[in-house]
C-alpha cells in the first residue's frame, strides 16, 4: 500500500492503464481482507484480539489519499483504498449512563449530523465493510434512544458502511427474536448490498469502541462481557445479546430458526448451528468485549418458553429446514427516521 502510495508520488503523469491496474489491484485487495483473519480459537475458550489502544501506529503511515492530496493534480479515481483493519480514530473505553432525561430530539442533534436518512453512514476516506445493523424490537423506544446515542459515534469511528435496522414485532402476539432478525437480513439486503450482518439486542451498548462491529473469518460473539453477568459469560458457549455474521456465513447455517416463540433458547440454537456447520465463534477478550445493558424488566408477551430448551436437541436435524429458506413474514410499514430504519413486520405470531 505505502509501496503503491510512494509509487504513485512518483508518476504523477503516469498513465490511465497504470493507475486503473493500480487501483484495480488495491480495491480486489479491500473484498478480500474484508473478513478480518483472525487466530482460530477453541470454542469456549476467551482469547483476545490484542488490539491496540487508540492510540496506534496506523496513524504514523501514509495512505494513498494523503499522498493524492499532496499532488495538486492528482486523479480522483486514485485516492480511495481499503480501510485500515484498525480504525485510526478509537478511543478506546468509553463512559456509558443510561440517562432517563436524553430525549430522542436530543440524541438526534447530537450525533445525526453526519448521517444519511434511515441511519445509513458511508465514509468517504476509505472503502469499508458493508455492515446492516439488525434491532429485534418491540415496544422498547426508551432502550433506542440510548443505542443510538451511544453506538452511531462508535460505528463512525469503527470505519463502516452501515445502516440501522430496528425490526418492529407487529400485533400483541409472542415475541420472537431469531424470526425478526431472520426478516432483518432479508429487509436489509433488499436496501443495500450489505457483505456483514450485526444482531443486536436493543438494550446492549458496547463500553469499549474497539469491540469492532463488523465481520471476521467465523461468526463472531461481541456481547462477551456483560455487566448483568459479572462482566463475564455466564457459560462458555453463549452466544447472545450481540452477533456478527458475513453474509456466506448466515447462508451457510441456514440463517436463525423461526420456531423459538417467546424467551430463550434461541442464542443456543444458532450456536449449535455455527458448530454444526464446522465453524468456530470468534470473540474480543474480556476486556474490549464489555457492555452495559439498560435495566429492564420482562417484557409482556415474551415469557419464557418451557417448549424452547427441549427443541434444542433437535437443532442437527431441524436446521436445514427451519431457517431463512422458510422465513415467512409480510411488511406491515417501512419508516425512515434520521437515526434508523423502522421496519414493522407480521410474524404470524401465536396469540399469547
Ligand atoms: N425485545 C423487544 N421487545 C420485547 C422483547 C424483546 O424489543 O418485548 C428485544 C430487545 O431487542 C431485547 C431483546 O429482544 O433487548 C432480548 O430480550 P430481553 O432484553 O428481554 O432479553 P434478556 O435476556 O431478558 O435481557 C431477561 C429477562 C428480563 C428479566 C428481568 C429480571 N430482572
Ligand atoms: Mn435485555
Amino acid at each position: 500500500m505505502v509501496c503503491f502510495a510512494v509509487l504513485l508520488f512518483h508518476n504523477q503523469t503516469s498513465t490511465l492503464t497504470f493507475l486503473t491496474k493500480q487501483y484495480y489491484k488495491v480495491y480486489k485487495t479491500s473484498i478480500f481482507s474484508s473478513l478480518i483473519k483472525e487466530e482460530e480459537q477453541p470454542v469456549g475458550e476467551v482469547k483476545g484480539e490484542n488490539l491496540p489502544g487508540s492510540e496506534n501506529s496506523e496513524k504514523s503511515k501514509i495512505s494513498i489519499q494523503d499522498v493524492a492530496s499532496m499532488t495538486s493534480d492528482a486523479p480522483a479515481y486514485a485516492t480511495i483504498g481499503p480501510c485500515p483493519d484498525i480504525p485510526p480514530k478509537l478511543v478506546g473505553p468509553l463512559r456509558v449512563e443510561f440517562d432517563y432525561h436524553r430525549s430522542l430530539d436530543k440524541v438526534r442533534e447530537e450525533v445525526a449530523e453526519p448521517l444519511q436518512n434511515g441511519g445509513r453512514f458511508k465514509p468517504t476516506e476509505c472503502v469499508a465493510q458493508k455492515v446492516a445493523v439488525i434491532i429485534p424490537f418491540r415496544n422498547r423506544h426508551e432502550h433506542l434512544k440510548h443505542w443510538l446515542y451511544y453506538l452511531h459515534p462508535i460505528l463512525l469511528r469503527q470505519q463502516v458502511d452501515y445502516g440501522i435496522y430496528v425490526i418492529n414485532q407487529f400485533g400483541e402476539g409472542v415475541f420472537n427474536r431469531a424470526k425478526l432478525m431472520n426478516a432483518g437480513y432479508f429487509e436489509a439486503l433488499k436496501e443495500y448490498d450489505y457483505d456483514c450482518f450485526v444482531f443486536s439486542d436493543v438494550d446492549l451498548v458496547p463500553t469499549d469502541d474497539r469491540n469492532l462491529y463488523r465481520c471476521f473469518s467465523n461468526p463472531r460473539h461481541l456481547a462477551v462481557a456483560m455487566d448483568k453477568f459479572g462482566y463475564r459469560l455466564p457459560y462458555n458457549t453463549y452466544f447472545g445479546g450481540v452477533s456478527s455474521f458475513s453474509r456466506e456465513q448466515f447462508l451457510r447455517i441456514n440463517g436463525f430458526p423461526n420456531t423459538y416463540w417467546g424467551w430463550g433458547g434461541e442464542d443456543d440454537d444458532i450456536y449449535k448451528r455455527v458448530t454444526f456447520r464446522g465453524m468456530s465463534v470468534s470473540r474480543p477478550d474480556l476486556v474490549i468485549g464489555r457492555y452495559k445493558m439498560v435495566r429492564h424488566k420482562r417484557d409482556l408477551h415474551n415469557e419464557p418458553n418451557p417448549k424452547n430448551p427441549d427443541k434444542l436437541h433437535m437443532t442437527h436435524w431441524t436446521m436445514d429446514k427451519d431457517g431463512i429458506n422458510s422465513l415467512k413474514y409480510t411488511v406491515k410499514e417501512i419508516v425512515k427516521e434520521k437515526m434508523f430504519t423502522f421496519i414493522t413486520v407480521d410474524i404470524q405470531a401465536p396469540a399469547s
